[in-house]
């Protein structure tokens, strides 16, 4: 690559105010990857004010065509049902089939050998289970009725199983945990459950994944263990629904949401995504912990085999969350996203 081509959707709220400061974390890392090039982009709930279109088609043709990687901030979605509005970021993920939700959650204190020790990844699934939004509202002897469809395919459960298995493998404890309700739900969740299940004897497959151990634990349990033992859990494998609740539940362990990045990863797209929201409380204050956002960009660097580019960014801001000195208010801190961001930039 003679260039790395990256486009930029900040969207709302502080994903304005934290996708500059990945930005700037990728500039500072200089020749340790091609010279990136940005690409501007739009996409959200205030795009959708502004043009009534909350996903321009001309954003996810760039990010088609011209692209190389991307970043995206936060939406800000109406919790009414608003006409003509759904959330670009459920659709990106569709559209460029970035099937899995890559999500680390470490903290500072795993890399330090102290407890509680956190050091998993949750590997969510990312294009269909409630996801496919297809609810309907009808009016009948209970008055209204409303219905989602939760579809679970047997494609897509082996795809996410595959990754997780692939990155289980990559890992030094090698332990997958596979996250279900198949007590209950049998036929949905009992298809994703026997589906990952069965992705070390696919064919092709010989033995890879011999060294990895498998678990697995109910969803409502997990987050009742989660929160007693996080030291149990290495890679957790989850239906969309439940990796999404499950990776916000393990951010409350290290600390802040804030602090924790993801990439949405296809076969031949990854954009990397803070897993935080918009953040409507404490937008346009300039106080939003641009770490995640941060983080975000190294992983999506890692995915791209820019390792050394990723571990400057990574000790960076381990660093800087280990010497305490300049945090936002969500770590108890007193710092502001740009004194953050300079923190981190001159440990880079
Ligand atoms: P949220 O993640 O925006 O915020 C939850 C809490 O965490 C808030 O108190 C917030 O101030 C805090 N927080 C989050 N990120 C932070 C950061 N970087 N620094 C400091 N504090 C941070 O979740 P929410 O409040 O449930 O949702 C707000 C909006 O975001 C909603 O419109 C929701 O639809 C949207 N949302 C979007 C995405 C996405 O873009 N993928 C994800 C989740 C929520
Ligand atoms: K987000
Ligand atoms: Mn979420």
């Amino acid at each position: 690559r003679q260039s790395l081509k990256i486009g930029l959707i900040p969207a709302d709220g502080i994903g304005k105010e934290v996708i500059p400061a990945a930005k700037a974390a990728i500039i500072a890392v200089g020749s340790d990857i091609p010279k990136p090039e940005f690409i501007d982009l739009v996409a959200g709930w205030e795009c959708f004010t502004r043009t009534g279109v909350a996903l321009p088609e001309e954003t996810v043709e760039i990010l088609k065509n011209e692209c190389d990687c991307a970043l995206f901030g936060s939406v800000s979605s109406p919790s009414r049902k608003v006409v003509g509005y759904s959330s670009p970021i459920v659709a990106l993920r569709k559209k460029l089939d970035l099937y899995a939700n890559i999500r680390p959650v470490t903290s500072v204190a795993a890399q330090s050998g102290q407890k509680p020790a956190v050091d998993l990844v949750v590997v969510r699934e990312n294009t269909e289970c409630l996801y496919v939004k297809e609810e309907t509202l009808t009016v009948g002897e209970n008055g209204k009725e409303a219905r989602a469809t939760r579809l679970i395919t047997e494609r897509a459960s082996r795809r996410i199983g595959q990754m997780a298995f692939e990155l289980a493998k990559s890992r030094p404890r090698k332990h997958l945990t596979i996250i279900h309700k198949s007590n209950v739900l049998s036929v949905t969740d009992g298809l994703f459950r026997e589906t990952v299940r069965a992705v070390p004897s696919l064919p092709g497959v010989d033995g890879k994944y011999s060294d990895v151990t498998i678990a697995e634990q109910l969803v409502d349990s997990a987050v009742y263990r989660l929160f007693r033992e996080p030291e149990i859990f290495d890679v957790m494998v989850a239906p969309n629904l439940y990796g999404d609740i499950i990776s916000d539940a393990a951010a409350a362990l290290v600390g802040s949401l804030g602090l924790i990045p993801s990439v949405n990863a296809g076969d031949n797209f990854v954009m990397g995504e803070p897993v935080h929201g918009s953040a409507p409380d404490i937008e346009g204050k300039g106080i939003a912990n641009p770490l995640a956002s941060i983080r975000s960009a190294a992983l999506m660097l890692r995915r791209l085999d820019y390792t050394k580019a990723a571990d400057r960014i990574d000790n960076a801001v381990d660093q800087v969350i280990r010497e305490g000195r300049y945090l936002t208010p969500d770590l108890k801190g007193k710092s502001t996203t740009s004194e953050v961001l300079e923190a981190v930039l001159s440990k880079i």
